[in-house]
Order: C-alpha cells, then sequence, then structure tokens
C-alpha cells in the first residue's frame, strides 16, 4: 500500500513536469513568433488607427511615423513608448500580455489639440 501511494506520487511528479515542460515550451514558442506589424500614423492632432485590437500574448511591433511633428506614441500600461521622427520610420516591440482596453497617446505637446491624441489598444483573450 504504502509502495502504491510512492508510486501515485511519482507519476503525479512526472505529469506535472511534464505539464510545466509543456507550457514553458508554449511561452517560449510565443516568444519566438514573429512580431504582428501594425502600423501606425500620429499627426496633428490624431492617430491613424484610433484603435488597435490583437490577441493576449501576442508580440506586435508598432511602425511608427508622423509627417509633421515628433510626436510620442506612449502606452503607459505597458511601459511602451517611442517618438515619430518626420522622415523616420521608427519601430517599437512588445508582447501584449494582458486583455482589456489600454490608452495609447501622444506624450510629447505638439499644439492646442494635443490632449485629443488618444487610441485605445484592445486586447481580447485569444
Ligand atoms: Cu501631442
Amino acid at each position: 500500500m504504502k509502495l502504491l501511494s510512492w508510486r501515485h506520487a511519482a507519476t503525479a511528479t512526472v505529469l506535472c513536469a511534464a505539464t510545466a515542460m509543456f507550457y514553458l515550451n508554449l511561452a517560449a514558442h510565443a516568444a519566438d513568433a514573429p512580431a504582428q506589424r501594425i502600423e501606425v500614423v500620429a499627426k496633428k492632432f490624431e492617430f491613424g488607427p484610433k484603435e488597435i485590437r490583437v490577441k493576449k500574448g501576442q508580440r506586435i511591433t508598432i511602425v511608427l511615423t508622423s509627417p509633421d511633428f515628433v510626436h510620442g506614441f506612449s502606452v503607459p500600461d505597458f511601459n511602451v513608448r517611442a517618438d515619430g521622427i518626420p522622415g523616420k520610420t521608427i519601430e517599437v516591440t512588445f508582447v501584449a500580455d494582458k486583455a482589456g482596453k489600454f490608452i495609447y497617446l501622444c506624450d510629447n505637446f505638439c499644439g492646442e489639440d494635443h490632449d485629443k491624441m488618444t487610441g485605445f489598444l484592445m486586447v481580447t483573450e485569444s
């Protein structure tokens, strides 16, 4: 009886380890997966698009251009920000690792309607 429960414990341990490896592999795979590229234009006084939809866990690269000013692109909830520089294409990559509705905004004062430069990153459960 004692041997049997030891065997059960050993089997359970092996199963747990296998399950952990499975999820570790999944996580590693997600990190290696190619990023979804999303083009964002920041101009006075709006972002295009105003809404970005991605799946939770997706690695995304914001491909940022700003034709008229050094606008900021900031997603505070993900600690992500970049400056869009006229004449250049700036890329910033991160993993959308939590679901929800998150604001993105210009954080460089760019004029009268600077406060209206906002959009939403919608991250849905995959
Ligand atoms: Cu601004």
